[in-house]
This record gives C-alpha cells, sequence and structure tokens, in this order.
C-alpha cells in the first residue's frame, strides 16, 4: 500500500464533497470504523516492528492531514450555505403593513405625539415626572393660598398615610405643573419644555375624569414676553388644526401661578351642528396661559429680577375631542375595543418629529 497515493486519494475526496452530507460520507469512508485509514492501521500488525513504527507514523499523519482538509472544507461549506441563505432571505421593505395588523393607537397617544412633535419643531423638549407629588411641587411652589379650593378633599385625591387617614403631604398630582417646579429647581435657563403626562383630580360627570391628561409648556429666559407666548400659541394652534390661521381671542383670567393670565379661544363655526375650526364668527375655549407669577420663579430658586417667562396648559382629551369630533369624554377611558376600532389610529402612522403630523 503506497500512504501517499492513499492521502491524495482520501483528500481528492474531501475536497469534492458539495454538501455537508456528501463531507460526511467522506469523512467515515477516510476515517469510520469501517474507512480506509482504519483499514490499513489494521494491516500493520503483519509488518516487522521497525516497519510497522514507520508506517504508523505516515498513516497518522495521513489521519491528522484528512481530518484537518475535513475541517476547512467543513468551514468552506458552512460559509457558502450560509451566504447562499442570505442572498435568497431578502425583506422588501416597500410592501405594505400586513393587513392583520389590526392594533390601533388609542386618540390620546396619537394626541400626546403630535403636540409632542410640533412643540418639539419649536426648540421644546418633553419633561416628566412623578404622579404621586407633594404639598410643595403640587401647590406651595405655585402661589396657591394655604386656603384654596383646589387643595380641599373634594378636588384633589390625597394618599392614605400610616394611620389610615389623609396624609396631606403626599398628592396624585392635579395638573402637570409640579414637572416645570422641578425643572427649574434643577435646570439653568434658558428654560423651554414641554410637560404630557396624566393629571387627577376627584371630579366625575359628563365633562370631568378623575384621570385625564394635560400638556403644559415653561418657557423661562431673560428677555421673554407676552408677545412670544402669543406666538408661540398661534403657531401650535395653526399646526395641530391643520389650518392656515386659526383666530385666537385672549380673555383675560385669573391662575394663582401666572400673572397676567389669559384663557383663549379659537375661532369656529358652529352651523347646522357642525363643529368646523378656523372659520365663523362664534369662539371656542382651548388652553389657559400667562406669564409666570414673580413668586413662582421664587419659590423655584430663580430670581424673578433677572429672569421671566411663559407658562401654558391644555387638556389632551379636550384638543382630541375637537380635532377628532369625538363627542363623548368618558368614551376615552370605556376600554371598548369597537370604539378604539372606530376612532384609533394606525401605530405606524403615528406623529413624529421626523415625520411630520399627517402621514
Ligand atoms: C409653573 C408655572 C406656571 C401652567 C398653566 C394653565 C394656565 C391652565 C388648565 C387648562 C385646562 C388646566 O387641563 S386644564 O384644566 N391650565 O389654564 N396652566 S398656565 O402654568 C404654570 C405651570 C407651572 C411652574
Amino acid at each position: 500500500m503506497n500512504v501517499d497515493v492513499l492521502k491524495s486519494e482520501l483528500l481528492a475526496e474531501v475536497s469534492a464533497a458539495t454538501d455537508l452530507a456528501g463531507l460526511d460520507a467522506a469523512r467515515v469512508a477516510a476515517l469510520g470504523k469501517k474507512g480506509k485509514v482504519t483499514a490499513a492501521m489494521k494491516g500493520l500488525s503483519g509488518l516487522a516492528p521497525e516497519e510497522r513504527k514507520s508506517a504508523g507514523q505516515a498513516l497518522n499523519s495521513v489521519k491528522d492531514a484528512v481530518a484537518a482538509a475535513i475541517e476547512a472544507r467543513k468551514a468552506e461549506l458552512e460559509e457558502a450555505a450560509l451566504e447562499k441563505q442570505l442572498q435568497e432571505d431578502r425583506l422588501d421593505m416597500s410592501l405594505p403593513v400586513r393587513p392583520e395588523s389590526r392594533g390601533k393607537l388609542h386618540p390620546i397617544s396619537q394626541t400626546m405625539d403630535e403636540v409632542v412633535a410640533i412643540f418639539g419643531a419649536m426648540g421644546l423638549s418633553v419633561r416628566e415626572g412623578p404622579n404621586i407629588e407633594d404639598d410643595f411641587h403640587n401647590f406651595g411652589a405655585l402661589n396657591f393660598a394655604e386656603e384654596h379650593p383646589a387643595r380641599q378633599m373634594m378636588d384633589t385625591f390625597y394618599l392614605q398615610g400610616e394611620d389610615g387617614r389623609a396624609d396631606q403631604n403626599k398628592v396624585l398630582r392635579t395638573h402637570t405643573s409640579p414637572v416645570q417646579v422641578r425643572t427649574m429647581q434643577t435646570e439653568k435657563p434658558p428654560i423651554r419644555i414641554i410637560a404630557p403626562g396624566r393629571t387627577y383630580r376627584s371630579d366625575y360627570d359628563a365633562t370631568h375624569t378623575p384621570m385625564f391628561h394635560q400638556v403644559e409648556g415653561l418657557v423661562i429666559d431673560t428677555d421673554i414676553t407676552f408677545g412670544h407666548l402669543k406666538g408661540c400659541l398661534q403657531e401650535f394652534c395653526d399646526a395641530y388644526f391643520e389650518v392656515d390661521h386659526v383666530p385666537l381671542r385672549f380673555r383675560p383670567s385669573y391662575f394663582p401661578f401666572t400673572e397676567p393670565s389669559a384663557e383663549v379661544d379659537i375661532g369656529c363655526s358652529r352651523k347646522g351642528g357642525e363643529l368646523k375650526i378656523g372659520e365663523g364668527d362664534d369662539w371656542m375655549e382651548i388652553l389657559g396661559c400667562g406669564m409666570v407669577h414673580p413668586n413662582v420663579l421664587t419659590n423655584c430658586g430663580l430670581d424673578p429680577e433677572e429672569y421671566q417667562g411663559f407658562a401654558f396648559g391644555m387638556g389632551i382629551e379636550r384638543i382630541a375631542m375637537l380635532k377628532y369630533g369625538i363627542p363623548d369624554l368618558r368614551t376615552f377611558y370605556d376600554a371598548d375595543i369597537r370604539w378604539l376600532k372606530h376612532y384609533g389610529f394606525a401605530p405606524l402612522e403615528a406623529a413624529s418629529l421626523e415625520r411630520g403630523l399627517t402621514p
């Protein structure tokens, strides 16, 4: 038997294998129990001791060479198989979403996304804070008098203390304003933020739910005027209602945390029972706003001689109902799948800063 011939024969079989199954067959034929190398090893016993030694070494090196060739070929074949699969497995990203994806975004989520996108484009960024607040962040810092009616049990959810009675210092936040208080306490002006989120008031009727959503805004710098506030809200309303120019009316009002304060109405028509925003000679209230009260700036650690700014607040449910023609507030929280199917939004059409409002 010629060892070199055996070696080149076996190596040729290994490199001829075109797939993993073929390679395994070549391995068994060479190194398996009944393989050619194994058979040649068995034949060694008939040789003289000296010859047996050198032939044994030669066969061992054939065995090693074949085993190494099998490993190398295996790696080649595996890589080729992977390459082939990668070439064949292609995703066509331009295909439409499968019709079976029926989940819908809740109108509150959609409206929040739109509001964040619009103010985001104006340079305001989002801040969030805890839903359980203390008296200072929810009321005290905001210039609410000790005896202000909003602090009454009737309007505010107080959490239970250790003794089972209401803990006067733990409330479910009644507005998102504590987020702005915390931002002023921890960040240096210029501050340009919005605070969207859940709020809670002990109220339940046709126009109030105990949990609702607000977005509030706060802009603080050394030269901020009521003019900036008007411009900011005009731009927001035009973008949100997707109208060239929504007429805005600022009515004097009162909030403890702003001075002067105003409520803002948008121009609309109610002809034939149908609400149209941006036309007609009727008015509809949509938000409250004002210049941040100097006491509030002081309470939050800012010097009112150096800084001033504007703030505004609006109810998300309210602006969602106006834009999307949802007639009844309470249906937002009925968890009725048919309602969501009707008023919900396709998840991949969500508003964002990058893609704009309307898909
Ligand atoms: C700080 C300073 C000032 C936030 C403001 C309003 C006016 C307002 C209501 C709209 C409808 C609440 O959802 S609603 O009932 N909000 O009218 N909110 S100014 O002013 C702030 C907030 C935080 C530190």
